[in-house]
């Protein structure tokens, strides 16, 4: 009769682990729920100089990120990085009141905005970041965006 008793704690246990270790699975399978880390760049900055401030930024495979993007300058610049946007899951740009959900490879910051640009980085390599505006790229509005596994 214990014995029995005994066995039937057991499986019980056992049962509760396999239900357990399928909610972490189900945690760790959802990092779309994950808390982003925050991460700012600026688009040139107060005094018009054409750089993306830091021009290097490096993130983890897998981990969600929140991407603040402001342009503190008086001119209207792009955060253009297509085969960085080809490496991430593009969860949504916050841009004002608007949502923009899918992929996104480019943005364009008037003066004084700031847009909110929420992904996870898939694929390690390291990414072009630049302004295409004409002579904005050749004058050094030039990054690197970094996917470290
Ligand atoms: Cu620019």
């Amino acid at each position: 009769m214990l014995r029995r008793w005994v066995g039937v704690i057991g499986v019980g246990l056992m049962l509760l682990g396999l239900l357990a270790g399928r909610v972490d699975a189900i945690a760790a399978i959802a990092p779309s729920q994950q808390p982003p880390t925050e991460v700012r760049v600026h688009l040139s900055n107060a005094a018009n100089q054409l750089v993306f401030e830091p021009a290097h930024l490096t993130f983890e495979a897998g981990k969600r990120y929140k991407l603040i993007l402001d342009n503190p300058s008086s001119l209207k610049h792009y955060f253009t990085a297509k085969d960085f946007a080809g490496a991430i899951w593009s969860q949504k740009v916050d841009a004002g009141n608007v949502e923009i959900k899918g992929a996104i490879s480019e943005l364009e910051l008037r003066p004084g905005t700031t847009a909110e640009w929420v992904f996870i980085p898939m694929k390690p390599g390291t990414y072009k970041l630049r302004c295409p505006i004409p002579g904005h790229t050749e004058a050094g509005m030039v990054g690197e965006l970094t996917i470290a596994s």
